[in-house]
């Protein structure tokens, strides 16, 4: 099985961007140690402290953040970095290649009833001259690599520079990772769906007519029945997606108008759109795809629809979309 070096290697990856994504690796093994000591690390448990989403910070939030952010200081290649966990972005260097978006705990919620949680990562192009948070505000289009990884029962890599989606398993007696799926793929179809149900009141029509009909099943438009699926952490609905087809939406609701949406834009739904489109899947927000906006903040967030190809444009169907385009691969 090969490491990801050897990976990076074979696939011809440039050295600063296999030096990132190794940075980025190698911090992964140590929030996986951090997860996986839990209640015994003194790791589990809230801080006082709130992040810029208005979120209560749990101790891991803020123990993984800065893993993440003291690796991506000492690497070269960084020129700059954005975190769910920083109000602003954080300037790291003068002369690095790239920017990195990232959430360091994804479904921290899950983190205190030992339930999946990830971290999420999207690499951008570094422009020239002074940096700035526009800098940072590139179409999901832009991302020169994405990934995730995710805290199971077995630590996973997902990986994408471009050329397909691969998986890497860490081998917890070595602590490598070693590549165990060279190419992931989304089935077209699927019967199999990811989403808060406990939002249903307050959902746009389109949306609750299209749930409305798959839990109708056999009976209904559809013909046939589904099975619902809701970890309450991306990372994990997204893997299941990558392993085996699916739908996951977090769409929009009126619950609070003042936060119509819930998942960001640059550090979740883009890095999952790009991996998504890579493995054959189609990401949208139900009225243009993820990758295509033009971001206005960095903190900024959107709806998600993403998954298998076909049950995405019935999705968008109800919405009134046009779903001839094919995924651009
Ligand atoms: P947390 O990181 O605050 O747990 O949020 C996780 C998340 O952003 C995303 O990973 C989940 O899909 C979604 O929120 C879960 O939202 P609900 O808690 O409303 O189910």
């Amino acid at each position: 099985m090969q490491t990801l070096a050897q990976h990076l290697s074979s696939q011809g990856i440039q050295a600063p961007l296999a030096q990132l994504l190794t940075t980025l690796a190698d911090t992964s093994k140590a929030i996986s140690h951090a997860v996986r000591h839990g209640a015994l690390a003194g790791v589990l448990g809230a801080t006082e402290q709130e992040n810029v989403q208005g979120e209560t910070q749990k101790k891991l939030d803020v123990i993984t953040n800065d893993m993440l952010k003291e690796a991506l200081t000492a690497d070269s290649t960084v020129r700059g970095l954005a975190s769910e966990e920083e109000d602003h972005i954080v300037e790291v260097g003068q002369s690095g290649d790239f920017l990195v978006c990232f959430d360091p705990l994804d479904g921290s919620s899950n983190i205190d009833i030992n339930s999946l949680v990830g971290t999420i990562f999207s690499v951008l192009p570094a422009p020239q001259g002074e940096l700035s948070e526009q800098s940072f505000l590139q179409p999901g289009r832009q991302q020169v690599a994405a990934g995730y990884v995710l805290y199971g029962p077995s630590t996973m890599l997902a990986l994408t520079t471009g050329q397909g989606v691969q998986l890497f398993t860490l081998n917890p007696e070595t602590n490598e990772y070693l590549l165990t799926n060279e190419a992931m793929s989304i089935s077209k179809d699927t019967a199999e769906f990811a989403i808060n149900m406990s939002n249903q009141r307050f959902w746009e029509a389109p949306m609750q007519t299209y749930i409305a009909d798959l839990l109708l099943g056999k009976i209904g438009p559809r013909e046939k029945s589904f099975n619902m699926r809701w970890i309450a952490a991306m990372v994990g609905d997204v893997h299941r997606v990558l392993s085996r087809g699916g739908l996951f939406t977090y769409p929009t609701d009126n619950k609070n108008p003042e936060k119509p949406y819930k998942l960001r834009l640059m550090y979740e739904a883009n890095p999952m759109s790009f991996l998504v489109e890579q493995a054959g899947g189609k990401a949208s927000t139900g009225y243009e795809t993820i990758m295509d906006i033009q971001p206005s903040e960095i903190h900024q967030r959107v709806a998600v629809i993403l998954g298998s190809a076909n049950e995405v444009d019935a999705c968008l169907e109800y919405h009134g979309q046009d779903y001839s385009e094919e995924p651009s691969l």
